[in-house]
């Protein structure tokens, strides 16, 4: 839908001056013996999948605000993330969603990928509604459900999943519960702990061997009162009981207020056990905001973590993938995915540009405010001409979001589509 030369006309006026803060910043770190342009390499190799169930206007139970031009199907899905991908050379995946997205016609969409340059990321099962036609209700539970019967059917559901995501060459499925219960009492918590393990062995075992399975936390939500999978030490005894193609999720939003998320990961990395992230803001919970809207030096120290470990030879960790996993209610779900995009990519920036054997230094002397200093000289640096070239090099847009608006995408979209197309999902 946009054309690369459109792209350039859209960077010509914005080119002279983002070469003269590039070059500025090139020359800073010189002198700090930084590399700008390996720097501006990593940030062109970093790829972060879309979710199929971002494109459309999320909500919440009070009330949904259609914004027109929402993607019909799974075709326009990946359109529409073929244009976050031209935009700034980042999104080079997405993420589909069972039953949301059963893949028809497989050629055509094989066809489709290969032409928007995009590839399948991962699949993930639904089990969290009830779908009409399906025999047993998970209203009770899934994976976890007391009648055996229901589980089956949960765990048919995602072997079905592997199989739609093979037709397309995904290879890895993302399973999150909402099982858990609402009242005191209500369930077994042990049992139902143990028939999670036992369905999730069932599919683990279903599952190709090229295949990895994603195993999610949340403390709480839909369920109120206990979730079977509520933190990251039951979803890495789970991938312990499974096997090594099994590995935790860490989802942004599904931390209680306060947690120290970055710990998490670095300890998941120890463990060898981070399987992937989904990328979100949150203020309170599961708020599923744009990334790094609200706690940015969270997101940065946690790519610290990243960042830290990929350089640690004795970390073993597995490729981690990345996806963001956010639609709200009140911007245009292609401008906050961009802007998610963006923040990632400074985080990531920045987490490399800290003075790693300064800051080993200042650990080991325990020296509290140097350490300290020197995560915020990292932080602090305005990296935004790096992360614009980046895009460039890629053949993107240097400002993604007013790239965007400039060439009236929704407009177009919204003429195509109709001001009333509602996508598929929450
Ligand atoms: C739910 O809270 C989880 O974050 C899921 O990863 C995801 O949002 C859901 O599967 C989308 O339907
Ligand atoms: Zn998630
Ligand atoms: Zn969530």
């Amino acid at each position: 839908m946009l054309s690369e030369s459109r792209i350039q006309d859209l960077n010509q006026p914005l080119l002279e001056e983002h070469q003269l803060q590039f070059n500025f910043l090139t020359d800073l770190l010189a002198r700090r013996q930084v590399d700008a342009g390996q720097v501006v390499q990593q940030l062109i190799d970093f790829q972060v999948a879309i979710p199929s169930w971002a494109l459309g206007t999320g909500g919440t139970r009070f009330g949904r605000f259609p914004l027109g031009g929402e993607p019909r199907n799974l075709e326009e899905k990946i359109n529409d993330v073929g244009l976050l991908h031209q935009l700034n050379g980042s999104s080079n995946s997405i993420s589909l969603h069972i039953p949301w997205d059963i893949p028809q016609d497989i050629a055509g969409l094989q066809q489709q990928l290969s032409e928007q340059k995009l590839v399948i990321d991962s699949v993930n099962s639904n089990t969290f509604q009830d779908q009409k036609d399906q025999h047993y209700s998970y209203k009770f539970g899934s994976l976890s459900n007391t009648e055996a019967g229901a589980r089956q059917q949960a765990i048919q559901h995602n072997i079905d999943c592997i199989r739609h995501g093979q037709a397309l060459n995904a290879k890895t499925l993302t399973v999150w519960l909402a099982d858990g219960s609402n009242f005191p009492g209500q369930q077994h918590l042990r049992r139902a702990y143990l028939r999670t393990q036992e369905s999730l062995a069932a599919i683990y075992e279903a599952m190709p061997s090229d295949w990895n399975m994603l195993i999610e936390y949340k403390p709480y939500e839909p369920n109120f009162y206990s979730t079977v999978i509520p933190d990251w030490g039951t979803s890495y005894s789970l991938c312990q009981s499974l096997g090594e193609n099994a590995n935790v999720l860490v989802d942004l939003g599904h931390h209680l207020p306060n947690t120290n998320i970055e710990q998490i990961v670095g300890r998941l990395q120890q463990f060898g056990r981070l399987g992937g992230f989904h990328f979100n803001g949150s203020m309170y919970g599961d708020d599923d905001l744009t990334t790094g809207s609200t706690k940015p030096f969270q997101l940065f120290l946690i790519f610290n973590e990243l960042v830290d470990a990929a350089r640690d030879q004795t970390v073993t960790n597995p490729t981690v993938a990345y996806m963001i996993d956010a639609s709200h209610n009140v911007k245009d779900p292609l401008e906050d995915l961009l802007q998610s995009v963006e923040n990632i990519l400074s985080a990531y920036a920045k987490a490399l540009l800290v003075d790693r054997t300064a800051l080993y230094e200042a650990q080991e002397k325990n020296d509290v405010v140097r350490a300290e200093e020197i995560m915020r000289d990292a932080f602090l640096l305005d990296v935004r001409p790096l992360v614009a070239e980046a895009y460039r090099r890629a053949g993107g847009a240097l400002k993604p979001v007013a790239a965007y608006r400039a060439a009236g995408i929704r407009e177009q979209l919204i003429q195509q589509r109709g001001k009333l197309s509602l996508s598929t999902g929450l």
